[in-house]
């Protein structure tokens, strides 16, 4: 049986684990692969899935083997395998490089990178890199947009999943109850994920010149923190209500049940992709304001086939969301204009749906 090993060390957050396990599980259920995942912090990932075992160095979960990395581990458990995922660059060590250069054949080595939306990725994606001195090739894999890059991690059911829990209002009233959470009838139900420099007093303050009752969800983190020191009269005016962190499949329902989204990093936008509700980006900043240019390339795309209004409502209110502007009408110009845009983003939604997801494209790449 063809072996995946997939290495990740977790920089910071929750990104860097969740892809790498979403990853390994759809190889391993999907495909039938056999897959072990080296994970330098288990903790993260016990948040994401409640059956991994933070304290346990060897266990399966979900029909993958699950290692905690720490150095050094014998290149033997190197031998079996065919495919080498270093995702987000993670560096192998160098004794792992010397065993992979004396594989006959030599396994593939992909080098797993962010997903961006910009153009430039179609062109580096499946590039080839030599390692300097030793015989193996290390190949760059872009997840992003287009029919050209990586494509998007899918699971195969997903989309169904999705629909049957927003067809039953049954499941939907289950989870909230789920949550102890009890959103007012015909609220605007928003989650709430992003990071600590959000202007979150600001726009739920703009939220409250609204007549139509307006319910924020917040998972637990940074912004909760932040909403915990709001005044109590917007707490109360918006039905706010702060959640548990909640593994990866309760947050699909999360996004499934609400009107809109708000995430932050990689994973967390994709999945509010497939929820096909209207959302807004919260972009992990770089140094030197790179990710201006990449939330560009975004909402360039989510953007491509909105009218000159919408455009400019999702826009400004994303970049003030994001510290990029400063627009003192954007959040409440975008809740009004929300109504209009659940169908483009179901459209494009169902647009990106319709393309292989990145498992399949990973596995269809083989040379
Ligand atoms: O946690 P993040 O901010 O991760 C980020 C990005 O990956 C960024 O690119 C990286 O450079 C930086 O870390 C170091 O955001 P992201 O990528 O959306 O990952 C969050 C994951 O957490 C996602 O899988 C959804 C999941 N999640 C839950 O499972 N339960 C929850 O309650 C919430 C709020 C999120």
């Amino acid at each position: 049986m063809k072996q995946y090993a997939i290495f990740c060390t977790v920089i910071d957050n929750y990104g860097d684990a969740a892809v790498s396990w979403r990853l390994a599980r759809q190889l391993a259920n999907e495909h039938g692969l056999s897959v072990r995942l080296w994970i330098d912090d288990l903790t993260s990932l016990a948040a994401l899935e409640p059956d991994v075992a933070p304290n346990s160095p060897a266990q399966n979960v979900a029909g993958v083997d699950i290692y905690h990395w720490r150095e050094p581990i014998d290149p033997h458990y190197l031998s079996a395998v065919d495919t080498i995922i270093a995702a987000f660059g993670c560096r192998l060590p160098t004794t792992y490089l010397t065993a992979m250069a004396t594989m006959r054949p030599a396994p593939r080595w992909i080098n797993l990178e962010y997903l961006s939306a910009e153009p430039w990725i179609e062109s580096c994606h499946l590039l080839p890199s030599p390692h300097p001195q030793l015989p193996i090739t290390q190949t760059f894999v872009f997840p992003g947009f287009t029919e050209n890059t990586g494509g998007l991690l899918r699971e195969h059911d997903l989309i169904q999943r999705r629909d049957a829990f927003q067809n039953n209002p049954a499941a939907q009233h289950e989870f909230w109850q789920q949550l102890d959470c009890y959103p007012p009838q015909n609220a605007i139900k928003i989650s709430l994920f992003g990071y600590a420099h959000a202007p979150l007093y600001d726009t739920l303050r703009a939220w409250t010149h609204t007549t139509q009752p307006v319910c924020c969800l917040i998972p637990h983190g940074p912004l909760a923190e932040q909403a915990q020191t709001l005044p109590a009269w917007i707490k109360r005016t918006l039905h706010l209500q702060i959640l548990p962190f909640m593994s990866q499949t309760d947050y699909d329902r999360l996004l499934w049940a609400c009107d809109a989204n708000f995430v932050r990093g990689e994973d967390s936008l994709v999945r509010a992709l497939w929820a096909g509700r209207p959302l807004i980006w919260h972009i992990y900043p770089q140094s030197e304001n790179t990710h201006a240019a990449k939330l560009d390339a975004f909402l360039n795309r989510q953007l491509a086939h909105a009218d000159t209004n919408t455009n400019n409502i999702v826009r400004s209110f994303a970049q003030t969301w994001n510290g990029l502007q400063t627009d003192p009408n954007a959040a409440l110009a975008w809740l009004r204009h929300l109504p209009s845009l659940q169908a483009l983003q179901r459209s494009w939604s169902d647009a990106l749906s319709a393309q292989t997801d990145l498992v399949t494209r990973l596995e269809a790449c083989r040379t």
